[in-house]
């Protein structure tokens, strides 16, 4: 498979530091949500992503986009005018959401709306590690497993929910995405600089 778009690890941390730095600067007035120290990850995983697939996401999206193709400045335009949180570009066939969980059973529909039409493409749906841990990410990732549906979750694990220990919560070292061994889930484990949030100055969560 040849990558939609290839990036260097250090190209993706330069678009976000950017990002901080006008979110810092308050000429973003809205959430934005950075997820720098996954670099190596999501290019590993993008390696695999075509351009007929779809993505999904979480507000945390801003790689993604840059992987799945979606013109630099045309994102950080976009960011500029408060998206962040919940970027769409139908024409390069990725969409996010601010809810949490929202993205998992329309990436699910798609892919069995994919199946039943036999077409080749696949969905990719990007999570984090506490929406992973919900009755909704449970449900999708048996029904998709079940059906041998073309889709494959990845849980981006950083280990929190805002400022909350995910681990801890649940009372296990063991997230339930591993408990059950499904088929069609990855995760990768990273840790990101700046709060959940925002970029370190100004309002953030
Ligand atoms: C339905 C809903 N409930 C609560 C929130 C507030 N909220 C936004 S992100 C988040 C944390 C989710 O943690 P995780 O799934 O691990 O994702 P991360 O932000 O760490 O990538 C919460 C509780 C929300 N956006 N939507
Ligand atoms: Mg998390």
């Amino acid at each position: 498979m040849t990558p939609v778009k290839t990036y260097t690890p250090d190209q993706l941390r330069d678009f976000e530091t950017r990002v901080a730095e006008e979110f810092n600067r308050g000429n973003i007035r809205a959430p934005v949500h950075l997820s720098d120290g996954s670099e190596e990850a999501l290019i590993e995983i993008f390696s695999e992503v075509g351009d007929r697939d779809y993505v999904y996401c979480s507000w945390r999206s801003h790689y993604q986009c840059l992987l799945k193709g979606v013109p630099p400045e045309y994102l950080f335009d976009q960011i500029m005018a408060g998206k962040s949180i919940s970027l769409n570009f139908p024409e390069y066939r990725i969409f996010s959401t601010a809810i949490v969980t929202g993205q998992l059973p329309i990436a699910t529909g798609t892919a069995l709306a994919i199946s039943r039409a036999g077409l080749p493409e696949k969905v990719w749906c990007f999570l984090g590690d506490m929406t992973a841990e919900t009755g909704m990410a449970q449900t999708c990732m048996r029904y998709a497993a079940n059906h041998n549906l073309p889709i494959t979750f990845v849980v981006e694990d950083n280990g929190v929910s805002v400022c909350t220990e995910t681990r801890q919560v649940w009372g296990t070292p063991v997230p339930v995405w591993e408990t059950h061994k499904y088929p069609n889930v990855r995760s990768f484990s990273y840790k990101s600089s700046y709060p959940h949030a925002g970029a370190g100055v100004r309002v953030q969560f």
